[in-house]
């Protein structure tokens, strides 16, 4: 029996054999010097780019959200495999916590220099944005801010510093004559935390109100932590001002509007874009919030492009709070510029990222010669029920209703519906096109808004 198993099994294997190799051979060792060389790996490169916000503190969420913003065109960007040089990049973000402390913020800004970063998106706030800013300039890395409104930032001469949102020396005007136009108060209470942006926000807005002949009373100051305004807000109820200017951002604004209802001021209250968030509704309380006027630097986040909303939705699961659609702008921006130098390096992209021309998520950006976005809008909202809902879109000193900027929108989406590539892009940019061209034009309301 012995050797006729031996038979069959050698007569199987045999078969076998012919089967795995298609022909009448004896299979080989594998012949590993035949096989085809594969392909060398292409050659890679790291660029790292660094983001700083506060992500600890009262407006952690919103440097949170300026972080997410950053990071979903990071991984866009290496989704694509881009390559420059000839080297496919692989973009890193390096996201530092400044803790809205300018210290911290100078800190920081070191610790990317040394890191050898290729380029910053940040800081969010104007404080820690400005003292960054000198040592950023000094070793010649671009910066671009997607919330920084503090005019000084981009008043200093330096040439790596941009911003892809409005200044406050537009918003502070812009959310003044709103007020001024919609409740007519004659006399308005003026606070703000102390800080370059409240503080600053708050000039911009007191110069306007004044030269709009209303009555200005003396200015009261918190500071960016100051959550008890029971002190300052009794003082102001005993001027008994019509409306009230808060310049600081919503941590410390949603409590100033709940304790102010409480009470019992009746003023108008009305805020600047750092405290122009959902966040107003819970920190206040939905009635207390009611009515409360506030302005954004940019178009709302919700105007921005399709693509960004439904890819930061995707990664994130909640929508964009504030300034993610700029600072996501301001990532590709950086990127864009290395693309077209074909380098990385900050001496070599530089300059095309100061003659730059790029659709982003919140329209079309180009700077001015000081680093500043060119035409950027300012956005008045109102609390209404239980949302901020964009009221007017305010540009050049003009006014155009914000459903007249939508009704523009929907019949450019309608015009545009066979647009060769993106055209839910294309239409919301010919939508902001048309936008453009009817404020330039004079067609909208100007000074007050319909
Ligand atoms: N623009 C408001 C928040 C950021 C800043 O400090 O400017």
């Amino acid at each position: 029996m012995q050797p006729r198993l031996s038979a069959i099994a050698l007569a199987t294997v045999a078969a076998f054999g012919l089967v795995a190799c298609g022909k009448e051979e004896p299979p080989k060792p594998a012949a590993k010097a035949e096989a085809p060389a594969a392909p060398p790996p292409p050659p890679t490169m790291t660029v790292n780019i660094g983001h700083v916000a506060p992500l600890t503190g009262g407006i952690a969420h919103l440097g949170k959200d300026n972080e997410n913003g950053a990071r979903l065109a990071i991984e866009q960007a290496n989704a694509a495999k881009i390559s420059i040089d000839g080297k496919e990049v692989k973009f890193v973000l390096i996201a530092e916590d400044d803790q809205a402390d300018p210290k911290v913020g100078a800190t920081v800004a070191q610790k990317l220099v040394d890191a050898k970063v290729a380029g910053v998106v940040g800081h969010l706030n104007s404080g820690t944005s400005i003292p960054a800013s000198p040592i950023y300039n000094q070793a010649g890395i671009p910066v671009i801010s997607g919330s920084a409104t503090n005019p000084k930032l981009t008043e200093q001469g330096f040439k790596q510093q941009f911003r892809v949102v409005g200044r406050d020396d537009q918003q502070g005007p812009a959310v003044a004559i709103y007020l001024a136009g919609t409740a007519k108060p004659k006399t308005v209470a003026v606070i703000d935390d102390a800080t370059a942006y409240g503080a600053g926000l708050a000039d911009e807005v007191e110069k306007t109100l004044k030269a709009a002949g209303v009555k200005v009373l003396a200015r009261e100051k918190g500071t960016d932590k100051t959550t008890d305004w029971k002190a300052v807000l009794t003082k102001v109820k005993g001027r008994n001002p019509d409306a009230i200017f808060y310049g600081g951002m919503d941590a410390t604004g949603g409590p100033l509007l709940k304790q102010g209802r409480e009470l019992g001021i009746k003023a108008v209250f009305a805020f600047g874009d750092g405290a122009c968030t959902d966040e107003m509704r819970k920190l206040a309380g939905e009635k207390a919030a009611e009515g409360l006027i506030c302005s954004q630097a940019g178009i709302p986040a919700q105007a921005s492009s399709k693509k960004f909303l439904d890819a930061y939705k995707a990664k994130y699961n909640v929508d964009p709070i504030l300034y993610a659609p700029f600072t996501y702008d301001a990532t590709n921006l950086l990127i864009e510029a290395m693309k077209k130098a074909n380098s990385a390096d900050p001496a070599k992209y530089l300059p095309e990222l100061q003659k730059i021309h790029f659709n982003g998520a919140t329209g079309p950006i180009a700077f001015d010669e000081k680093g500043d976005r060119k035409d950027a809008e300012i956005t008045i909202f109102t609390m209404k029920g239980d949302k901020l809902e964009p009221t007017a879109i305010m540009k050049g000193g003009k006014t155009i209703a914000y459903n007249d900027f939508l009704q523009m929108l929907a019949t450019a989406v309608s015009a545009a519906g066979d647009a060769a590539k993106a055209p839910v892009d294309s239409a919301a940019q010919a939508g902001r096109d048309a936008a453009k061209a009817a404020v330039e034009a004079g067609k909208a309301a100007t000074g007050t808004p319909k």
